[in-house]
């Protein structure tokens, strides 16, 4: 295992400098935020975000995400230049030696929160998905928006979007994903990048959009559709594990074993009824994930990959990205590897 935290370039808040520091962080996760979804991104772009964080000591461990064009996942005729230019990138990024790349195939919407400052009685503030929220918000008017949400469209844009999407099936959607891996994937595989998609967060269908990539009978039907090493998956704990039907030692367990987890974001969630969940510390006690037992199951199918705390609490003042703080994800990499290091020296025999 490779620990790893992710860092947004320049405009983060928190700093590669400060990342750095944090004991056994050597991997950043990070991408090209600059170019518009759907280009080719630059050689020297990559270059110069490979160099900056190598200066600081670490490497660019994963790319998250290169994002997938919606005319891809919504199958229009354009759809062929953009999986080309798509797939430009995956070449490039192979020859700048990236090693696993992660997408995602949600349609319009990243993960998608109610609340992004939810209050807990320790005073820390975090971000909670609450079904009975979710389904009174009319994302067509234009005025809610997310971190991990595209915010370069218009209302208008955004309404044509949704509009288009209406005649989308899980089914259409489900074709047009295959469409995509069946032309990527034989490039990433050349180029030597790993695809790792990531789950839907949350593993259900939001506003009426299809989302087809959220438990284990979708994930395998993706995996096995191209039986390539570089068609893999990044698990989620925070995202599978929303859904108490998803067993998530099942899942690590069965793609592990084929070699098909590329990455891993190990983060804890307390669900609180039907569909809803408040992201809860790391820890296995504060949530209903057990972390010993998710990084026991890495570590059981010799996961050696890239793994990220993933979303932290706003801990101690800080002010910042959503879910992306300094503080609570340190945290949350700390106690990560002690587990590892337990598990490791217990199976090991302490040797
Ligand atoms: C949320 C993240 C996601 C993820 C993308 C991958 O914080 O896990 O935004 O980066 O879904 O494409």
């Amino acid at each position: 295992m490779e620990m790893t935290f992710r860092w947004f370039g320049h405009n983060d808040p928190v700093k590669l400098a400060q990342i750095r520091q944090i004991p056994g962080v050597s991997g950043i996760v990070s991408a090209v935020y600059d170019v518009p979804v759907g280009e080719v991104w630059p050689r020297e772009t990559i270059a110069a975000l490979k160099a900056q964080i190598e200066s600081h000591g670490m490497k660019l461990a994963v790319v998250e995400s290169v994002p997938v064009h919606e005319d891809i996942k919504l199958g229009r005729p354009n759809r062929d230049q953009l999986i080309e230019n798509y797939s430009q990138t995956i070449r490039r990024l192979g020859e700048a030696g990236v090693p696993v790349v992660c997408y995602n195939f949600m349609p319009v919407f990243d993960w998608t929160r109610s609340d992004l400052a939810f209050m807990l009685p320790d005073g820390s503030t975090t971000l909670t998905f609450e079904d009975e929220k979710i389904e009174r918000m009319d994302p067509a008017t234009g005025d809610l928006s997310l971190p991990g949400w595209d915010s370069s469209y218009t209302k208008k844009e955004m309404q044509q979007l949704l509009e288009a999407y209406r005649g989308v099936s899980e089914e259409d959607l489900w074709m047009n994903l295959a469409y995509f891996l069946e032309r990527v994937i034989p490039v990433a595989e050349e180029a030597g990048v790993k695809m790792a998609i990531h789950p839907d967060d949350p593993p259900w269908p939001i506003f009426g959009l299809p989302r087809i990539v959220g438990n284990m009978r979708q994930l395998r039907r993706l995996v096995d559709h191209i039986d390539s090493p570089a068609n893999g998956i990044a698990f989620c704990s925070g995202s599978l594990g929303a859904d108490p039907d998803n067993d998530l030692t099942e899942i690590i367990h069965y793609f592990g074993e084929r070699g098909r987890i590329h990455f891993a974001h190990t983060r804890n969630i307390l669900r609180t009824g039907v569909r809803s969940f408040q992201e809860s510390s790391h820890r296995s006690v504060d949530g209903s994930i057990d972390m010993v037992r998710v990084l026991e199951a890495l570590w059981d199918t010799d996961f050696a990959g890239p793994l990220r705390p993933d979303h932290g609490r706003m801990i101690w003042g800080e002010q910042g990205r959503p879910g992306y703080g300094l503080y609570d994800r340190a945290l949350g990499a700390t106690y990560l590897n002690g587990i590892w290091e337990t598990i490791e020296k217990m199976k090991r025999g302490g040797k």
